[in-house]
């Protein structure tokens, strides 16, 4: 019988030493749970010199469709008002003798493009919940798919809403209510603010190939004297964000190849994440993890960190994070933990949300 509570009618059986239940039946956190006013306090007691971090990239700068093709940079339009462009617009249209100058403008944004956080509403997968033999759709906690993961408007009619929505968005005529209760505004109305750990792979392996699993991360938690405890955020760095920028946006398809990237066909590396108590892994590469999976069989996950830490345990995973700069900072001094700050947009039903995580040292 599974440990965590159980909801009514959304699951019988959870998957194996999933964490479903255990934050409550209706639970939409996950581990993001176990960051509460103890991690901001052990946050705030990292804070030393005053010095802050945004570690996020510029929204329009991931190499074009090469790291994901059916992600594009952002659109920004003016809005239209009274069907003229309201951009460099006089005030004194609408406001007769007024002297302002107004801009007002929309944007059409693929939200994981660039810097951002994963949803648990992102990855879900097949799987019998209610244990009559026949799997359903189901994301972290037993959110199904079509009733609780519902994705934006339109999403049903026409796929995700396109660049050729934007007119109907601009006007009213799409909208999006009804948010879902494993999108990414949930984790908004939390906060997000803690203590997160660095570890610095790229000081080791530099820009070679690296498949790193248990051995070689545990390998440098020793030489570089860093623990991780349960409700800390986990920041990898690997180089892959800095290769990205010297690429001038262009980088090769086999980038991620070029630096350290986890290895999430190894089993002991994820023991070692569900005991660590890591409350969310964030990432300066394009998955966290090398996707698709090389070892991947038929029958198994290709992202099997993701289907680990987003389905099976409600570990938010952030990708294309710039954290080269507090990489340096932290070596500089000997240390490895900041305060972090990083909510998402409060975008009710998205399954993913840009975000500039700030670092506080
Ligand atoms: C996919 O969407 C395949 O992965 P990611 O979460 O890395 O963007």
């Amino acid at each position: 019988a599974p440990a965590g509570r159980m909801p009514e009618s959304r699951w019988r059986t959870r998957p194996d030493r999933s964490t479903w239940g255990d934050f409550g039946p209706d639970d939409v956190l996950g581990r993001m749970n176990l960051v509460g006013p103890e991690q901001v306090r052990r946050g705030l007691a990292e804070v030393h010199d005053g010095i802050t971090f945004c570690l996020s990239l510029a929204l329009d700068q991931p190499g074009g469709t090469v790291l994901g093709p059916n992600r594009f940079p952002p659109v920004v339009r003016p809005t239209l008002r009274s069907g003229a462009v309201n951009f460099n617009c006089d005030m004194g249209v609408a406001h007769p003798g007024a002297t302002d100058v107004v801009n007002d403008d929309l944007v059409v944004l693929h939200t994981q493009y660039s810097t951002q956080w994963d949803a648990l509403g992102h990855i879900g997968a097949r799987f019998d919940a209610d244990g009559d033999g026949t799997p359903e759709t189901v994301y972290y906690n037993g959110w199904r798919a079509g009733t609780d993961v519902t994705g934006p408007v339109g999403a049903a009619r026409a796929g995700a809403a396109s660049l050729a929505d934007i007119e109907g968005i601009a006007q009213g005529t799409a909208s999006s209510s009804d948010a879902g209760p494993v999108d990414i505004s949930h984790l908004a109305g939390h906060g997000v603010q803690g203590r997160a750990v660095l570890v610095d792979l790229e000081a080791h392996y530099g820009t070679t190939r690296a498949a790193i699993g248990y051995e070689e991360l545990a390998a440098v938690l020793d030489i570089d004297r860093v623990t991780v405890e349960a409700g800390d955020i986990l920041l990898l760095h690997t180089g892959f964000t800095r290769n990205l920028i010297d690429s001038n946006g262009r980088p090769r398809p086999d980038a991620t190849g070029d630096c350290a990237v986890l290895d999430g066909s190894d089993p002991r590396l994820r023991e070692w994440i569900r005991d660590s108590g890591v409350a969310a892994i964030a990432a300066d590469n394009h998955a966290v993890e090398a996707f698709p999976d090389p070892k991947a069989e038929p029958g198994r996950p290709v992202l099997p960190l993701h289907r680990l830490c987003l389905f099976e345990l409600g570990i938010h995973l952030g990708e294309l994070w710039w954290l080269s700069d507090l990489a340096r900072h932290l070596r500089r001094t000997g240390r490895s933990r900041c305060l972090l700050t990083a909510p998402p947009l409060r975008l009710p039903r998205a399954t993913g949300s840009p975000v500039t995580p700030i670092a506080t040292v």
